[in-house]
């Protein structure tokens, strides 16, 4: 007969915290959310420690460059999707390790043949106003002048004359080997008064631009997650099929740390390719998952996972639960987990972060989940919604959305993470859909963090293991969840006085 296990299946929305005594000096500013990333000895320090605790789902949708980026520029990390074949992925990591704050790959290049016409339909196309002219016409090329909006106007100008007529030629144009530090960069920017900086290579190849409307941005992002030569880190997902192949590509364009990207990480699968990555790579940091009970996390663990990863059939876009009938509440799978994680560093000395991986609806379910004991939270919802995440951005009657499927749905087709046998996906186990547009990643994330400190104040913490030794969590019936919603008709225009 089946055993049935103790305890009731619970997700985030059944808790609330209990504010504890606020101390003098705990305040929003003095919190710090610094937290480990990878496997260490109790007492020492993770190898990686994040700046803040947040990383992107491994999904088609989620974790591009572009959100990797900017999500390392906030002190989180991103694990690339590994549904692409290998070289794709590799060509991805190696586009984050590349990225130099401040250096920006020039995307609005032409040719001095070409007509500014053109010009007009390259800058239409980019939304850029400054263009690199190269011999060939690409962000590569010899650098042979530079061209911008103010050199000509479409009324003015015959838009048949080659972008050579007006534009700057390279012997008058003030340019940069590529050695130079952004601080630097910027000095030139301000002592010269240029609007632009161009850094070509010894061969005058063009290496980037230099902006100095990028001036205040760079200032922006004083916690990011770079490696000991301040490149931004970068995560990679991997599989249990291809690993011998696609690890050594990933670490060879420079990934800084892979997960084995599973929807079910309980399996001989997970701890054969996991014992296979730390003897090949012992030097490298690889996660596992995903699990959602105590007993699970022990055998990974001592598979060697460096991380580990809850959550089953709690995504947003997951329907396994309605298809297998697999998974447990989220805030149930993080809390056992939790208890294991500890239990093992009791046993052991090594402490094994876990990270709570979707099912994070509102910004409180991602304190709940770090209250709870998980060292740092997975998220995919969230982060689709922001202009870094692949999915096309779409209107609507009341504003935009942007696109968000599943890694089990049939666009993303990601059977090695389903494993239902065989090299395809035989039924659904996620859906394709859409979240709301919400803009800016740096933006939004800027609140999400404010709010997490306003919460870990209200409970008397200023780190993170603080506030999980401390925190009180209480369950909520279903008559005072009701409570935690306004209950007045709420206005959606400006009040005006009578
Ligand atoms: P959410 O943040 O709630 O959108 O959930 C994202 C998580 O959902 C992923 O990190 C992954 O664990 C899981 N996922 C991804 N695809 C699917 C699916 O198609 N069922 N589920």
């Amino acid at each position: 007969m089946a055993q049935v296990v103790a305890g009731v299946s619970r997700t985030f929305n059944e808790y609330l915290l209990l504010p504890n005594r606020t101390g003098v000096g705990c305040a929003p500013e003095a919190v710090d959310l610094r937290t480990p990333l990878v496997r260490h000895r109790e007492g020492a320090e993770s190898a990686i420690e994040l700046g803040s605790p947040f990383t992107s789902a491994i999904m088609q949708a989620v974790s591009s460059p572009d959100l990797a980026i900017a999500l390392a520029r906030n002190g989180g990390l991103s694990f690339l999707h590994h549904n692409c074949p290998i070289d794709e992925q590799a060509a991805d990591v190696r586009k984050v390790k590349n990225f130099k704050a401040g250096f920006v790959t020039s995307d609005t290049n032409v040719r001095p043949q070409d007509t500014l016409q053109h010009l007009v339909d390259v800058m239409r196309h980019t939304g850029h106003g400054t263009a690199a002219v190269t011999h060939d016409g690409s962000a590569g090329g010899r650098l042979l002048g530079l061209v911008t909006s103010r050199d000509f106007h479409p009324h003015r100008h015959d838009l048949d004359a080659p972008v050579a007529d007006r534009m700057t030629a390279i012997a008058d144009l003030p340019r940069s080997g590529s050695d130079l530090t952004l601080s630097e960069a910027n000095s030139r920017l301000w002592e010269e008064r240029l609007d632009c900086l161009p850094v070509v290579d010894a061969n005058g190849h063009l290496r980037s631009l230099v902006f100095r409307s990028d001036y205040e941005d760079n200032k922006r992002y004083p916690n990011q997650l770079v490696d000991l030569d301040k490149r931004l880190r970068v995560g990679a997902g991997v599989n249990t099929y291809d690993y011998e192949e696609r690890i050594p590509a990933l670490l060879d364009a420079g990934a800084d740390v892979l997960c084995f990207d599973s929807s079910d990480g309980y399996s001989d699968w997970q701890a054969q390719a996991l014992t296979w990555a730390k003897k090949h790579y012992p030097e490298i940091p690889v996660g596992g998952g995903n699990v959602v009970d105590g007993e699970a996390f022990d055998f990974l663990a001592e598979a060697g996972a460096d991380f580990i990863k809850v959550g089953v059939g709690g995504g947003s876009i997951c329907i396994t639960r309605d298809q297998k009938g697999i998974g447990r509440g989220q805030a149930s799978a993080v809390l056992d987990v939790a208890a294991a994680r500890d239990a093992f560093r009791e046993r052991t000395g090594e402490y094994v972060p876990i990270c709570s991986d979707g099912g994070l609806v509102h910004d409180y379910h991602m304190a709940l989940a770090l209250a709870m004991g998980s060292d740092f939270v997975m998220m995919g919802r969230y982060f689709a919604r922001f202009d870094q995440a692949p999915g096309a951005k779409l209107p609507t009657k009341d504003g935009f959305v942007k696109e968000y499927w599943g890694e089990g749905s049939n666009r993303a087709r990601n059977w090695q993470r389903y494993g239902q046998g065989g090299q395809g996906l035989i039924f659904e186990e996620g859906v394709d859909g859409y979240v709301p547009y919400a803009g800016d990643l740096s933006d939004g994330l800027t609140v999400t963090i404010a709010k997490i400190k306003a919460t870990m104040v209200s409970c008397g913490a200023t780190t993170l293991p603080e506030f999980q030794a401390t925190a009180r969590l209480t369950l909520v019936s279903e008559q005072s969840f009701q409570e935690n919603h306004a209950s007045v008709a709420v206005r959606d225009t400006p009040a005006v006085a009578v």
